[in-house]
């Protein structure tokens, strides 16, 4: 089997509201965690793209949507940035507008994929579990991606995997990406082409 492989991405829309929605036919990956977990990071690595999505940015006046569109040795897909949950500075009233906008999300993409769920590696919380049994609950397919890497001695990699796996409680290891030196990138874009692939029991 040839390697997944990027040949380019552009950002395509960023939406506020359900109705702002692309209505595109492609099959599309969504990219969920924390805020500060690394998503906008861990987004412009496995798409060879810095600065396609903002790092560092501070949640603004709404909670919004990205799409992108990646174009790839098997065709071409729709990655999906989440707005990042659990942001300490950012008021309540934004904060409310993300379970809706998620939702709404979650029932209105019928050619959602999957989800890529990431954490940090040097610690899981309760939100996250939150995400993975809302992901359970609906049917959802994803894969956990343990974010910064690099934060841990390679000596003690496997055992943060492990403490990783017991703590959120699934089946399989989480895999392990640190956008900065891109270990592990090729492992996820893998395991993003396996959902792109997955026929989901969703109706
Ligand atoms: N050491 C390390 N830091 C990272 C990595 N990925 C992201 N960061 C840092 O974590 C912070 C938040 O990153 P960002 O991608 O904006 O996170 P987001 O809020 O989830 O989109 C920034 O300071 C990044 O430089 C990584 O793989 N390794
Ligand atoms: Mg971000």
């Amino acid at each position: 089997m040839t390697s997944f492989r990027i040949h380019s991405a552009e950002f395509l829309k960023c939406c506020g509201t359900v109705e702002q929605f692309p209505k595109s036919q492609l099959p599309e990956i969504a990219m969920v965690g924390r805020s500060n977990v690394g998503k906008s990071s861990a987004i412009n690595c496995l798409l060879n793209r810095n600065g396609l999505a903002k790092v560092g940015k501070i949640p603004g006046k709404t909670q919004t949507i990205n799409f992108y569109r990646v174009e790839t040795n098997q065709g071409p897909f729709e990655l999906v940035d989440l707005p990042g949950y659990g942001f300490a500075k950012v008021p309540d009233r934004i904060q409310k507008q993300w379970v809706p906008l998620i939702e709404q999300f979650f029932q209105t993409r019928d050619n959602l994929r999957g989800v890529v769920l990431l954490v940090d590696v040097r610690r899981v919380q309760e939100q996250d579990r939150r995400m993975l049994q809302w992901l359970e609950h609906l049917h959802i397919p994803y894969v956990v991606v343990a974010t910064k890497a690099d934060k841990v001695a390679r000596g003690k990699q496997p055992a943060a995997i492990q403490d990783l796996q017991e703590n959120l409680d699934i089946p399989i290891p989480p895999l392990l990406l640190s956008a900065h030196s891109g270990d592990g990138k090729q492992l996820v874009l893998d395991e993003i082409l396996s959902l792109l692939g997955t026929r989901t029991s969703r109706r």
